[in-house]
């Protein structure tokens, strides 16, 4: 039976426009969607936006717009954001949908029936901006003095009627879940604050509000809405057609992999285990937080003005490159600054010096000396096989990487065989071959020709446009493209089209 892999996204709130750090997350997500995808798998990749709650509702007001209408208008621009940055993904669910509504309340109803939820009144401390209840003793001061939540965020005093969720049933639970399973969240240093926050002690959780209006119904009480973040961790079930076990998505879960960024840990790791635990449900196998992007040293923030449209930044410098940048800098998990200078020197030295010039320097001698043909494949010396033998280990190697969430390591793997494939055409020198050894030359080509193309199929996932068109060039048919195509070399004699650069240098443009 082919495995089966479900990878999720978070759910963007629509109270603005997309921006890098919400690229970020989905480039991550989409790479691990493409890998399993490559390697034979099942994958169901799923993202979508989040448009309930007090702060879009807010937002929708601010904008004098009629909440629905709002919502419609923001969901579509991160939707064309995920296609702008070459997400693959299955569905795109909104929680505005009545398929979620649905699910969402018989998630409810479920955790209900179990005797979890319970009627009461919440007095204490929320954060707008974080959509987060907090209590007074992880509160900090402002800068003004004022009370903040811990992420700097303002935070109201609140007394309503409120739906409680028994959290404090599974703080032993959780433990033992952490204990049994350490891969369950990660990074390491999400996981020991995690375990930190939930060894302190759990209180119960307020899970509905009266005080506004654009949010689910609780089941069964119609002056309460469901807390957002209840409705919104629903969204992995209710794409899947939960309740309905007989649905064919049904058996996607448990989840392999939610990613969220380091903010929503909590949420994803205490909460949704605790909710789905309640239900009788499975709890997902796997959830990885990213790091956190600053722009050249900056946080990210409108009253800065430094806030980067990710769809700007592919203008520029091409989507692979940037898809390439956000994921090779720093180790998957650590934060990270974007600048520009980093950006043009990743895309100059490691593309189209590194990678670019190998395959174009490979390509330019085949189509000069060999009439553009793929030479025989025969005996190969110790270097030749060396070299080979270092990309037929690739798929393995970095499916065990991108397992731990390791996806810079991922590319590092790749790049060590980059730099193999640069000292190997050096060492052999084919150009000069070219004068004293024709047949030998012909063998190195050919050596190359098969490096690069174990380099550009393991590399789909992270540039899938450059990649397509490296393949393309290296005689590739679309059908040749999986990870268990690498087993079979490819036939001598075929023709390749007349090379062309895959990775052009960036120029800085003078200021005018
Ligand atoms: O939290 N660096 O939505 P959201 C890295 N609706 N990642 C960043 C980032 C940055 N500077 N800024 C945002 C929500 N992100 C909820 C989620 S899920 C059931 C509900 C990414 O629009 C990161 O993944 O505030 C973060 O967790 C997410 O965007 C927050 O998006």
């Amino acid at each position: 039976m082919t495995a089966r892999f479900y990878v999720t996204t978070p759910i963007y709130y629509v109270n603005g426009a997309p921006h890098i750090g919400h690229a970020y997350t989905s480039i991550a997500a989409d790479v691990v969607a493409r890998f399993h995808r490559l390697s034979g798998h099942d994958v169901f990749f799923l993202t979508g936006t989040d448009e309930h709650g007090q702060k879009v509702e807010q937002a929708a007001q601010a904008a004098d717009v009629a909440p629905k209408e709002f919502v419609d208008a923001i969901s579509a621009n991160f939707r064309d954001m995920a296609d702008a940055m070459a997400i693959s993904y299955d569905d795109f669910i909104r929680t505005t949908e009545p398929r979620h509504i649905k699910s969402a309340q018989a998630l409810w109803q479920k955790v209900a029936d179990s005797g979890a939820i319970y009627l009461g009144a919440y007095e204490g401390w929320y954060a707008l901006r974080d959509e987060c209840f907090y209590s007074e003793d992880e509160l900090v001061a402002g800068p003004d003095g004022t009370k903040r939540a811990p992420t700097g965020a303002p935070v109201e005093w609140v007394k309503e009627p409120s739906y409680f969720f028994r959290l404090s049933d599974y703080q032993d639970k959780l433990l033992e879940l952490y204990e049994t399973h350490p891969e369950f969240l990660g990074p390491n240093s999400a996981n020991r604050e995690l375990v930190s926050f939930v060894k302190q002690g759990l209180r119960d959780l307020s899970v509905s509000r009266t005080s506004f209006k654009w949010g689910i119904p609780v089941p069964g009480d119609d002056a309460h809405v469901m807390y957002v973040w209840f409705d919104a961790l629903a969204n992995y079930l209710s794409a899947l057609d939960y309740p309905n076990t007989d649905a064919p998505r049904a058996a996607f879960w448990p989840a392999n992999l939610h990613l969220v960024g380091k903010d929503i840990a909590r949420f994803h790791a205490v909460y949704w285990p605790a909710f789905l635990m309640a239900a009788g449900l499975e709890v997902p196998r796997k959830v990885f937080a990213n790091g956190w992007w600053t722009v050249e040293g900056e946080k990210m923030s409108k009253s800065l003005g430094n806030v980067i449209d990710p769809r700007d930044l592919v203008q520029e410098f091409g989507l692979d490159a940037v898809r390439f940048f956000l994921l090779r800098e720093v180790p998957f998990g650590g934060d990270s600054d974007l600048s520009r200078k980093s950006l043009i020197m990743r895309n100059n030295v490691e593309l189209a010096n590194d990678l670019g010039n190998l395959c174009q320097r490979t390509l330019s001698l085949v189509a000069r000396n060999c009439d553009g043909i793929i030479p025989e494949r025969r005996e190969l010396t110790e270097e030749d096989s060396k070299l080979l033998g270092q990309v037929a280990v690739l798929p393995n190697l970095m499916a065990s990487q991108i397992e731990r969430c390791a996806l810079t390591d991922a590319l590092e793997d790749v790049w060590k065989v980059i730099r193999a494939g640069n000292a190997y055409i050096d060492h052999q020198a084919p150009w000069a071959l070219r004068k004293t050894d024709v047949e030998r030359m012909k063998d190195v080509l050919r050596v190359l020709l098969d490096t690069l193309r174990g380099i550009a199929t393991v590399l789909q996932p992270f540039m899938p446009q450059s990649m397509d068109r490296m393949l393309t060039q290296l005689g590739v048919e679309t059908a040749e493209r999986s990870f268990a195509a690498l087993d079979v070399i490819l036939p001598a004699g075929r023709t390749l089209p007349a090379p062309q650069g895959i990775f052009p240098r960036y120029v800085e443009q003078a200021p005018e």
